[in-house]
């Protein structure tokens, strides 16, 4: 249909566009960095969302540029963010979330591209987090691991993106080269109910418990309420991104939501 047709050259004539949403610091409420969500401006019916043209970019084999523009542009924004910081802060230069989908990790050219980008922007690695959804790794083999450890060894953070959904098993978190795990929004909205269901509680304890257990940091999604934050707080989780901070905005919001609390 007409979004397959018009894809290929929404890259070139620089229709997309990138929206950060911060990712926050559960413990003392500070912006630690923001997750890049792509959004494609048509000329016709508007911002349409991920949802929208994500799949179609994977049909058509238009994720690996688009993916490699949007690791760019993140990458690039981030050096801005840290410019203007000065390199004076106390939490440290904001860090960045980009997603890959499973096109990328198969693509050959992805460790170097990212080993490019990084140099030509002049990041370091640590500063860089790839988000992978759980479903992309579920009986992963070596080959798939590769590129992902190839990263992970120059210092670039694998996120485990939507966990939870994906029913994989958990001791197979061992073998893969991560080091976040990102707790699906569903956990989140259990936490919304009162009182909260104990066994969603001690689900969420359990997970926690096993990604620390495993040096894993443990990001959650979809917090909307102050009283979700506070209990997952409790819970041991380490950060925390959703509405109660703020939507996915333009980069200039997030800088200064990160000043707010500097
Ligand atoms: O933007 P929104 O908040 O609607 O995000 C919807 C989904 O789209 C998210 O699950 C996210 O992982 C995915 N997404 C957003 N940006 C990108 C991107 O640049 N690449 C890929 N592969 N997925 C993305
Ligand atoms: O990568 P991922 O699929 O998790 O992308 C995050 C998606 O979740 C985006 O579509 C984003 O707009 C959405 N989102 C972010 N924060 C919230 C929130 O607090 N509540 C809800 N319902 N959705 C959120
Ligand atoms: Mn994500
Ligand atoms: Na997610």
């Amino acid at each position: 249909h007409g979004l397959t047709t018009a894809l290929p050259t929404a890259l070139e004539r620089g229709e997309f566009f990138i929206e950060y949403q911060p990712l926050v610091h559960l413990g003392d409420g500070s912006v630690r960095g923001a997750e890049a969500l792509v959004r494609w401006l048509h000329p016709q019916h508007g911002v349409l969302g991920p949802d929208r043209f994500i799949p179609l970019a994977e049909h058509t084999g238009l994720i690996v540029p688009l993916g490699r523009w949007v690791l760019e542009q993140s990458v690039r924004q981030a050096r801005e963010w840290r410019e203007l910081q000065g390199g004076a802060d106390a939490v440290g230069p904001l860090r960045i979330n980009v997603n890959l989908s499973p096109c990328q990790l198969t693509h050959p050219g992805l460790v170097q591209d990212t080993v490019d980008i990084l140099e030509r922007t002049g990041i370091e690695p640590d500063a860089l987090c790839l988000e992978v959804t759980e479903s992309a790794l579920i009986g992963a083999d070596d080959d798939l691991l590769k590129p992902l450890r190839r990263l992970a060894e120059m210092g670039v953070d694998i996120a485990l993106d939507d966990f939870g959904t994906g029913y994989s098993n958990l001791a197979n978190l061992r073998r893969l080269p991560v080091s976040i795990l990102k707790l699906d929004r569903s956990f989140t909205q259990s936490m919304q109910q009162f009182p909260v269901d104990p066994v969603d509680l001690k689900i969420v304890e359990g997970i926690v418990s096993l990604a620390h257990t495993l040096d894993l940091a443990v990001t959650v999604e979809g917090v909307e309420t102050g009283a979700q934050a506070e209990q997952l707080r409790m819970l041991g989780c380490d950060t925390a991104q959703g509405w109660y901070y703020a939507r996915p905005g333009p980069p200039d919001r997030l800088h200064e939501l990160a000043l707010m609390d500097a």
